[in-house]
């Protein structure tokens, strides 16, 4: 991702009737270490609910699989990791013949995952690959091997309904028959417990966001006074939507010196930066039929409030 695509995307972003700016943009390496605080935050659960579906019950994911020669595991967006290491330590402990492939657009993150996988795991072998989801899935579907796509942590959330089919149907597009696809969907619950996790009490959520404002500032020279911006999330109980925003508190201009520009906010105006959708079973087993999935099992935790949704082609 280039500079000039974040500046063209934040100008349509700012100029567009209702303000937004894309989620994606989220995690630089500021907004990537509020992300490891929010997953530390008690309120925020869907972390320790994967890593407990990953732990307790990797063995059965295993054995759903059925691929009895070499297979890849290729993760989109692995993050740190820590999560999708439960799962293949144990897949080392019964001696699987595997290749673990993770798939990111930062380089340093790619470095730091590795390296803390061989710390923890020293003998797997790690085939990493820096690039975007879907060239890198391109190129892996020239291969023979089997594989083993996840797509964890809930990331699916953050796009909306016809992205969510666009992005299955090019996942689908690139596997071959007997690949697997382990989504991790967070899902519906206490409207209250999903309030908490993406509108915390120490305003870390509320710092994820404004550091996307000290993102333009650094990056492209803008000039936001980010006290005069408030954050506001709300749960819609009714569709399973969070939506996050930004609201300027008072009526200013904003000039972001990389596009020479200056954009102007409304006192009370919000800036939309996030979609998180919750799911239900009945919408996940949809979304995989609408687009040639067959679902095989969820692997829930134990208060089934987040699935690891395992599907077949
Ligand atoms: C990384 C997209 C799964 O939507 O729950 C956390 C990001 N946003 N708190 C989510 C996030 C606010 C997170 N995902």
């Amino acid at each position: 991702m280039t500079d000039t695509t974040f500046a063209k995307d934040i100008h349509k972003g700012l100029t567009a009737p209702l303000k937004h700016i894309s989620s994606k943009y989220f995690y630089d390496d500021i907004g990537s270490g509020i992300f490891q605080d929010i997953m530390k935050m008690p309120e925020y659960y869907p972390t320790a609910c994967e890593f407990e579906i990953l732990s307790l019950q990797g063995c059965r994911i295993i054995e759903r699989l059925g691929f009895d020669k070499p297979f890849n595991i290729v993760e989109f967006g692995a993050g740190d990791g820590i999560k999708t290491r439960q799962l293949l330590k144990q897949l080392v402990e019964i001696g699987a013949n595997f290749t673990y492939v993770p798939i990111d657009i930062s380089k340093k993150a790619i470095e730091e995952l590795v390296s803390g996988m061989l710390k923890h795991l020293p003998k797997i072998k790690i085939n990493p690959m820096i690039g975007n989801y879907f060239s890198m899935m391109e190129e892996l579907s020239h291969t023979s091997v089997p594989a083993l796509y996840l797509f964890l942590g809930g990331n699916i959330g953050n796009y909306e309904a016809n992205e969510v089919n666009n992005l299955l149907k090019d996942f689908r597009g690139s596997m071959k028959k007997g690949d697997k696809l382990l989504t991790g969907f967070d899902l519906q619950k206490n409207p209250a417990t999903i309030r908490c996790a993406y509108d915390d009490p120490k305003g870390i959520t509320k710092s994820f966001n404004i550091n996307l404002l000290h993102r333009i500032n650094r990056e492209l020279g803008g000039n936001f006074k980010t006290n005069q911006f408030d954050f506001y999330s709300h749960y819609n109980p009714l569709n399973g939507e969070v939506r996050s925003y930004l609201i300027s508190l008072v009526p200013q201009n904003v000039f972001v010196k990389e596009n020479q520009q200056s954009y102007s906010f409304e006192r009370n105006e919000v800036i939309w930066t996030e979609l998180s959708k919750k799911y239900t079973l009945r919408e996940i087993e949809n979304a995989a039929e609408n687009n040639g999935f067959t679902v095989m099992e969820h692997f829930m935790d134990c208060k089934a409030f987040f699935t690891d949704s395992l599907w077949e082609v």
